[in-house]
């Protein structure tokens, strides 16, 4: 039988492939695109209706990628490159989107995509070398599972008592109504103050007649600087692609800044050389401020500099002392994951808009009508969860994977995730995670890890198939040196020292572990490496 959304389900039977690619994002699209490509029988299960991942889900006002849209968008096919027209510095959600569904239509993708559809358990059996895939809507059956399942794609929606009694529309940024929402004349409630809810509440404050922001962490944030893509900019982009891609890949976040990476360290400027660099940076915009020395993510006493700045520009830009001095940070800069604005700061001189501290005292409870803090009820006709996501483990936790002898991966991970490059799991042959834990995805721009990901399975797959190798995993002391590796490379940075999601510090209950792999080129490298090397430290049978 032929199911309306591509792949075809045997009337009840499994539906066998050589791949299954768990996510119809920017990895799972390349990923199906490229596997095709070599010869394999790929499907793509999606619960979502349609393409684009975190961009067919965060449709919250004023979503928009912090990375430049040049730089945003993917580089395996120079033609794709050339024919798309970005129109902003940074891409909005909608526009994005809009290029996620173009290139599934060029390059036929949707016929091998099973849309709407959740999967709901994942197990090996030895017995065949095969994956079996539950899901909502029937078995599929494979040889290898890719998971490329997102590294921000299961909501995290704390719970608050009373909730249930709210009288009002709640929404969660990262499950926004496709159909949009009406904020006009209403009196909103923002709870969340990280790089969504940055994001969010200028437009939300611009559209509705009161914003109430509850705050439990000050975070800094540098403006994006968002302007309309200069058409001399675009063409000269166009004309040096293969040079900037290639540059991309020699820097640490793997995009190029406008402005040259500083590279001595914050903390030996003198007063004048320091404020005029950060001033210039700052005008700019952009993560180039977060790079202006070389040490920020690594001195405490550069870092403090920097952050002062920061607050330096928060009492100039917010007009109320009191409002200024809860909008200000006093932990680490850029530990947490970095925020690009527009207007954030300014949004909070409006006469309509105020801010509530909840860092001492936490939200008590959601009235019928409102918030209640400290025993005081703010009221809100509708409330917009800005909390963020159960990062990295937990879309694949959710899945109830379990490998060899029935081992559970939620087992495997009860310290905290464990994986091989952020590529493999011991115990789990022939499952890739793209952009899994241990690699550096979350630190980067997305889409060059995630190409470089992709490439790196598709090859992979070839020398098995090449070899006639029927299952590839990683060894355990491969693993272990990996989870050893990754946290000292962390523990040589200022990145543990908040309590960010890159920690799992944001689920209450979640082990602590820094899980994503600070310094991109170097990581390249070894994953090239160990290819080359036989595949060092995995095991193929
Ligand atoms: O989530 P977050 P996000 N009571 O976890 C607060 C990517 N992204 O969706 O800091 C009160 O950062 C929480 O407070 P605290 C990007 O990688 C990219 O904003 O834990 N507050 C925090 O303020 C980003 O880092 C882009 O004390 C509670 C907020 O909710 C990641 O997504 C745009 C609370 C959650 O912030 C996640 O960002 C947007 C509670 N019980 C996002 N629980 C672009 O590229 C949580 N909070 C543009």
């Amino acid at each position: 039988m032929s199911s309306p959304d591509g792949v075809s389900m045997n009337g009840g039977e499994p539906s066998v492939h050589d791949v299954v690619v768990v996510g119809a994002g920017f990895a799972g699209m390349y990923m199906l695109h490229k596997l095709r490509g070599l010869g394999f029988d790929v499907a793509v299960v999606e619960r979502a209706s349609g393409v684009g991942g975190t961009w067919y889900w965060n449709r919250y006002p004023g979503a928009r990628c912090d990375v430049e849209s040049m730089q945003y968008s993917y580089s395996f096919d120079p033609e794709l490159e050339q024919e798309w027209e970005w129109t902003e510095r940074y891409s909005g959600q909608p526009e994005i989107l809009r290029y996620a569904n173009h290139v599934a239509d060029r390059y036929d993708l949707r016929r091998d995509i099973r849309f709407e559809t959740t999967v709901t358990g994942v197990d090996w059996h030895d017995a065949d070398n095969q994956w079996r895939l539950q899901t909502d809507r029937g078995e599929f059956r494979s040889r290898f599972v890719v998971m490329a399942t997102g590294c921000l794609s299961t909501a995290n929606v704390p719970h608050f008592d009373g909730v249930e009694c709210f009288e009002g529309p709640t929404y969660h940024t990262g499950r926004w109504p496709h159909e949009g929402v009406d904020f006009s004349g209403l009196s909103v409630g923002v709870i969340g103050t990280g790089s969504s809810a940055i994001q969010a509440i200028p437009v939300i404050a611009a559209e509705c007649r009161e914003l109430t922001v509850f705050q439990r962490t000050p975070n800094y944030s540098v403006p994006a600087r968002n302007e309309p893509l200069d058409a001399a900019d675009q063409a000269d982009w166009k004309a040096n692609y293969r040079e900037r891609r290639a540059r991309m890949l020699t820097q640490q976040a793997a995009m190029v800044q406008r402005l040259p990476d500083g590279e001595e360290p914050a903390k030996e400027a003198t007063a004048d050389e320091f404020g005029e660099r950060m001033q210039e940076r700052w005008e700019v915009g952009g993560f180039t401020f977060y790079r202006a020395y070389g040490d920020i993510g690594l001195d405490a006493e550069s870092n403090g500099r920097v952050a002062e700045f920061v607050r330096g520009k928060i009492a100039e830009i917010v007009d109320d002392p009191e409002t200024a001095a809860k909008l200000t940070p006093h932990n680490t800069i850029a530990c947490k994951r970095p925020c690009l604005d527009t207007n954030y700061y300014e949004t909070f001189n409006l006469p309509h808009v105020r801010l509530v501290d909840v860092s001492e005292t936490p939200i008590e409870r959601i009235s019928p009508a409102g918030v209640v803090v400290g025993g005081e009820e703010y009221p809100v006709d509708a409330i917009v969860f800005a909390t963020g996501f159960d990062a990295m483990t937990g879309t694949l936790l959710r899945m109830n994977i379990t490998g060899r002898d029935g081992a559970r991966l939620a087992d495997h991970w009860d310290a905290g995730p464990r994986t091989y490059l952020g590529l493999g799991v011991t115990g789990f042959p022939n499952m890739f995670t793209v952009s899994g834990p241990g690699s550096p995805s979350v630190l980067t721009n997305m889409i060059p890890s995630i190409e470089q990901h992709v490439d790196w399975i598709a090859r992979c797959l070839v020398d098995l198939r090449e070899r006639g190798a029927a299952t590839i995993e990683p060894e355990p002391d491969a693993e272990a040196y990996w989870v050893d590796y990754v946290n000292a490379v962390a523990d040589l940075t200022l990145f543990p020292t908040c309590n960010s999601w890159y920690l799992g510090a944001n689920i209450p209950g979640k082990t602590r572990v820094f899980m994503p792999l600070p310094g991109f080129p170097p990581y390249v490298e070894i994953c090239e490496d160990v290819a080359s090397d036989n595949y060092r430290g995995f095991v193929l049978a």
